[in-house]
């Protein structure tokens, strides 16, 4: 029976690395600076938007499944001797009762980012709730929930580098014109497909009165109803009383 589950996990983790492999178009790095962690392999479509941006800004990175309610003993190794082996960063994603970052925080004094994830029937409220609500002394820099989060996560990590990795801070000063002349280009685009002014033209148009025919009579405008002063009384009242 041991065997049978230690081969099923040895099979798991090589479908991990293999997914991991191909979906990131990468290998794994040679000297990380970077350890991505996440509470089960069912985290990897969401976390590998962080690797995806560490992998943009030329930042090594590792990844691996470590949950801190089902492998505590492997977050706790992970988080103590991260700094040794040279992980300047540690960002940890999970969802439900998202314990992960928090406890990789309490172990080590490496900047921990944690990424909430959205898994749960509670669409993640309760992984940004417990990701987030450290108490005092304990600081985890909690992202957004979801891909947005990671893909934070990894320029986050990328920035707190940056602050002394003058490459690193050089292709984040490019990411963020690259992201304006994005923004740019689909405005452009947008302007291009759609008239802006069309919709206004045509609200004015249905104001307007139409022409009056050739010949026919100048529509009168309509008489205002004038309130007759009863001899000796007040006009009536014109809405209801106050
Ligand atoms: C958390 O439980 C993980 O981070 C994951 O988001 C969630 C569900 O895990 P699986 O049941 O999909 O393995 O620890």
């Amino acid at each position: 029976m041991k065997h049978a589950q230690a081969i099923q996990f040895t099979f798991c983790n090589l479908q991990f690395t293999i997914y991991t492999i191909f979906s990131l178009k990468g290998v794994p790095m040679a000297k990380p600076v970077v350890g991505i962690l996440m509470g089960s392999d069912s985290d990897l479509p969401v976390m590998q938007e962080a690797g995806a941006m560490l992998q943009e800004f030329g930042i090594e990175y590792e990844m691996t499944i470590a949950s801190a309610h089902r492998t505590p003993k492997k977050v706790l190794e992970y988080s103590v001797g991260a700094e040794k082996r040279g992980i300047k960063v540690i960002i940890a994603g999970a969802g439900w009762a998202a314990h992960l970052a928090g406890v990789v925080a309490s172990q080590t004094t490496l900047p921990v980012i944690g990424v909430p994830i959205d898994s749960s029937p509670l669409k993640g409220i309760d992984a940004l709730l417990a990701t987030a609500q450290m108490p005092g002394g304990v600081p985890v820099a909690t992202m957004s929930l979801g891909k947005a989060g990671a893909k934070n996560a990894g320029v986050f990590a990328a920035q707190i580098l940056g602050t002394s990795d003058v490459k690193v801070a050089n292709r984040l000063k490019v990411f963020k014109v690259e992201m304006e002349r994005d923004v740019e280009e689909k405005s452009k685009r947008l302007i291009a497909i759609t008239s802006v002014s069309a919709p206004i033209k045509a609200a004015a148009a249905a104001r307007e009165p139409e022409p009056a025919a050739e010949g026919a009579p100048a529509k009168k405008k309509p008489r205002r109803r004038r309130w007759k002063k009863k001899p000796g009384g007040a006009a009536p009242a014109q809405g209801p009383a106050a």
